[in-house]
């Protein structure tokens, strides 16, 4: 394998686990786990995000500092650009700019009660800007079923969603047939499909992993953890949709961001990888798990707060089980998970807990309007 990996285009690197993983590269962790800082990245990393209502740049401050603005220009290693997935012209500068090698696209509209009030925004980022980047890509590299190059390559980051929904038994695998419920998982599907189709048709050298429920620090609080997590602080009702029975298999941020980085590394092209936390929950159960770790460090009794969960009307489409198989990419890349759950759950309680900043700051402004125009305040 000869992959430069020195010039890489990190899309939606301001999202939750996109900041997590430019972190990651620079051996910087959020929660400074020591597991977390073996990347060996030497490279630059060109970090593109439209800055929509997810996307916080202070999540890298530490790295803007270290590798970027702080540092001489010719020594400088991260770069930002606030730029749309979607415009053709400002992904095409960029790429002669930096003379960009490697894609690695995380960029995408990612919460499915979203894509179910409104599904274009959706389409929009994750077909047609997943389209754009690889079109430019694919014409940059000069790539063709003639020409295969092995030194440049197009990582597109996706979910286990794209398989549709798990009866009480079995695993998606690799070969899992697509199955999309929502606007958000039929969106993702569509990129996936158009990824593998520029490798079929033009030799465009991709690589593509799903994953499952990501948990950790810097996920933006509309995801079930960093809400509850949040809710329990303010006092809030905890909303379950449902009868709180839907089962996710939860992996630790940094887990992924690891196992995406050996992909990148030696993935084979044209393959696909799924990535999985063997560790599944039913959502109600999770919830009292989280109730047990916060309560204690908000001053209040687990019984008091278990008070306050509330079922509420379920998501339409409500996908019941997700479960990965995640053999094949321990079997090729020897990867493995790190970080267990009890230590994982209790360092994320504990992060956002303690970065009440950054929750209240994100929560502002125009994620306040919207929630409360489609959801009304949910206390
Ligand atoms: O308030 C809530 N109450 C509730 O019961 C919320 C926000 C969620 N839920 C349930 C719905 C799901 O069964 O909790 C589960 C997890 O919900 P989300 O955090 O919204 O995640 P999910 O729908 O499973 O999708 C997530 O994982 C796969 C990400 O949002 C996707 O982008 C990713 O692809």
């Amino acid at each position: 394998m000869s992959r430069k990996l020195k010039n890489i285009l990190v899309t939606g690197g301001a999202g939750f686990i996109g900041s997590n993983f430019i972190n990651y590269l620079f051996g910087l962790s959020a929660t400074g786990s020591k597991e977390f800082m073996d990347s060996g990245f030497e490279g630059r990393i060109v970090n593109v995000d439209c800055l929509t209502y997810a996307g916080n740049l202070e999540n890298l401050a530490m790295v803007e500092e270290k590798f970027g603005k702080g540092v001489l220009e010719g020594e400088r290693r991260y770069f930002f650009e606030k730029v749309d997935i979607c415009d053709r012209a400002e992904i095409e500068r960029i790429f002669r700019q930096y003379d960009i090698d490697t894609v690695i696209h995380f960029a995408a509209e990612s919460h499915v009660d979203r894509s179910i009030l409104g599904p274009e925004a959706f389409i929009r980022t994750n077909v047609m800007g997943t389209f754009t980047l690889l079109d430019v890509a694919r014409n940059y590299w000069g790539c063709s079923l003639g020409n295969q190059r092995d030194d440049v390559l197009f990582h597109h980051i996706s979910t286990d969603e794209v398989y549709g929904s798990l009866g009480e038994t079995g695993y998606f695998t690799e070969t899992t047939p697509y199955d999309p419920r929502s606007p958000y998982s039929s969106s993702k599907a569509s990129s996936d499909h158009i990824v593998m189709a520029y490798y079929h048709t033009y030799g465009l050298p991709i690589t593509l992993s799903n994953c499952t429920n990501n948990y950790g620090p810097y996920q933006f609080p509309e995801k079930l953890l960093p809400l509850m997590i949040s809710n329990i602080r303010d006092g809030k009702n905890l909303p379950v949709y449902g009868e709180g029975k839907n089962i996710r298999d939860w992996i630790y941020v940094e887990d992924h961001n690891r196992a995406v980085w050996q992909i990148v590394n030696s993935g084979r092209a044209g393959e696909k990888y799924n990535i999985g936390g063997e560790n599944e929950w039913q959502n109600i159960k999770l919830l009292h798990k989280v109730i047990e770790l916060a309560s204690p460090k908000v001053g209040r009794t687990a019984d008091e707060v278990e008070k306050t969960i509330v079922h509420v009307k379920d998501r339409p489409g409500h996908d019941a089980r997700y479960a990965i198989d995640c053999s094949k990419i321990k079997k090729e890349l020897g990867w493995e998970r790190r970080m267990t759950f009890e230590q994982g759950l209790q360092l994320t309680v504990n992060w956002y807990l303690e970065h009440q900043e950054w929750v209240d700051h994100i929560l502002s402004g125009e994620y306040k309007n919207w929630i409360s125009a489609n959801y009304g305040d949910r206390k």
